[in-house]
């Protein structure tokens, strides 16, 4: 259950319908725990879940007719620009169907995780650390930082006698981690070091958030707004991203989205969705008139992690897909790291 939210006035329960009018929901249309593997262990009895706290403005996707060949969709859920977003990892007694322990996480969780012979869980965070917990206390008994997003569950093997825990860290766009290609296999004689910390997601919904939370060098990352811009490309370079992603305007000014990508993308007004460039299929176009003054955030309905703005007379807030970090992704290889904890 979510309280209002500004521009947002009403806010339900799981089961709230929605029609017109966009209902505040949790869990947000990322899902709350349906991505992560959920391990348990026979000798705590406790199941291992990861959770995603995020709020979704539930809403009737409007103006869109059913074309054969075309997306469609008639629901969409975005997270409300501002709105707070964080995890928790929770271990539920099977026996009992009760919580045993819980840990608030500062972001949301969606890797999953794995539970050992040994009484460890190993899971990752979207910041990049990778964890080791007592499976039957959850205290903290290890952590590495990876350098890239770890969302993805642990696996753990054996090799020669020797036991080994491996995690992809390749970064989520659900969790808006930072993206990498590393896979990292530790073992109690490993002897690589840890990384520096990837940035960190956001917390909170929309470009807004985004701006606070990203330290002065990935500032520099951040694309620039640009001006005399008559036409905003989707999907260029890069499937989920406008651009360019920050644009100023004088009041009045027509705007032509087009859709360069493979799939089909649209820009529609967040959150109050008062105008809507429809579905435009790859090479199509549509022209926009921004007659009131003020930031004009946007989202593609299909694909409502992508943000872009227009800025008329204001300057504010990035736009791009959260999650994504130039730079990232430069290692690869299997690396093999340095420190681990009995298994
Ligand atoms: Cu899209």
């Amino acid at each position: 259950m979510r309280q209002p939210a500004p521009g947002l006035d009403k806010a339900g329960c799981i089961f709230e319908p929605f029609w017109e009018t966009p209902v505040l929901i949790q869990p947000s249309g990322d899902g709350g725990t349906n991505w992560s593997p959920v391990p348990s262990s026979p000798d705590t009895g406790y199941f291992y879940v990861s959770g995603t706290v995020r709020t979704s403005a539930y809403v009737r996707s409007g103006k869109r007719e059913c074309v054969q060949g075309k997306s469609y969709g008639r629901g969409s859920q975005v997270t409300p620009v501002g709105s707070r977003m964080s995890g928790t990892f929770t271990a539920i007694d099977s026996t009992t169907n009760k919580i045993v322990w819980q840990h608030k996480t500062p972001y949301r969780l969606g890797g999953g995780a794995t539970v050992t012979a040994g009484g460890l869980v190993f899971r990752g965070e979207p910041d990049g650390n990778f964890l080791a917990l007592d499976a039957k206390t959850g205290q903290e008994l290890w952590r590495f930082q990876t350098g890239f997003g770890a969302d993805a569950p642990p696996v753990v093997y054996e090799v020669a006698g020797e036991q080994y825990v491996a995690i992809a860290t390749g970064g989520n766009s659900l969790q808006g981690s930072a993206y990498g290609d590393a896979v990292w296999a530790f073992s109690l004689k490993g002897q690589l070091t840890a990384l520096w910390p990837p940035p960190p997601p956001s917390t909170i919904g929309g470009p807004a958030g985004l701006a606070r939370r990203r330290p002065a060098v990935w500032l520099a990352s951040i694309p620039p707004i640009e001006t005399g811009v008559v036409t905003v490309k989707i999907g260029d370079n890069e499937e989920f991203k406008y651009s360019p992603a920050r644009i100023r305007i004088k009041t009045g000014t027509t705007i032509t989205f087009t859709n360069v990508g493979k799939l089909n993308h649209d820009a529609t007004a967040f959150a109050k969705r008062e105008w809507d460039t429809g579905d435009l299929a790859s090479g199509e176009s549509k022209a926009i008139t921004f007659t009131q003054p003020g930031v004009h955030y946007y989202i593609c309905t299909p694909h409502p992690w992508m943000y872009g703005g227009s800025h008329c007379g204001i300057v504010r807030g990035p736009g791009f897909a959260p999650g994504h970090w130039e730079g990232a992704g430069a290692t690869t290889g299997v690396l093999t790291a340095l420190k681990q904890q009995e298994v």
